[in-house]
């Protein structure tokens, strides 16, 4: 079985405000993804409450909610063979401290919160996070 799976992903505050959306955007592409829909946005703190609404019990979530509002993000769909596995590898784990060499959180992300990208975690997820930012017609 070889299905492409689409997952979402995003490029954070920190990451954007560095200058780095198209470093990223260049690792994924060269990793093999295909990249299937892509937009710039700033989030609400409704739309980020919303996005994060698993972590919302979480000590960390109005930390989380103030960093991902505090400048613009870029979002996309990303499509690969395996799509959700491998841009969780390319990212790296949540603690870039932690983070492989040659993973995007290893060479742009701060700490566990500042961390430079998201991934859909799990096909659920993704079902969940592409609609939230994006509709059937972006997706050709
Ligand atoms: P990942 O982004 O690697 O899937 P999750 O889903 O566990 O990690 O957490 C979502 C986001 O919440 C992380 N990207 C990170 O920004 C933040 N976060 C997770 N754990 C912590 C923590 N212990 N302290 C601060 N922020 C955290």
């Amino acid at each position: 079985m070889n299905a492409l799976e689409r997952t979402f992903a995003m490029i954070k505050p920190d990451a954007v405000a560095g200058g780095h959306t198209g470093e990223i955007l260049a690792m994924a592409e060269q990793a093999g993804f295909r990249i299937v829909a892509l937009r710039r946005i700033r989030m609400s703190r409704l739309e980020a409450e919303a996005f994060y609404a698993v972590h919302r019990e979480r000590p960390f979530f109005p930390s989380l909610v103030n960093f991902i509002t505090e400048g613009p993000c870029v979002v996309a769909v990303l499509e690969a063979e395996n799509a959700i596995a491998r841009w969780r590898e390319l990212m790296g784990p949540t603690d870039p401290a932690k983070a492989p060499e040659g993973t995007i959180r290893k060479r742009f992300g701060t700490n566990i919160e500042r961390n430079a990208v998201h991934g859909s975690d799990a096909p659920e997820t993704a079902a969940v996070e592409v609609p939230f930012f994006f509709s059937s017609a972006d997706l050709l």
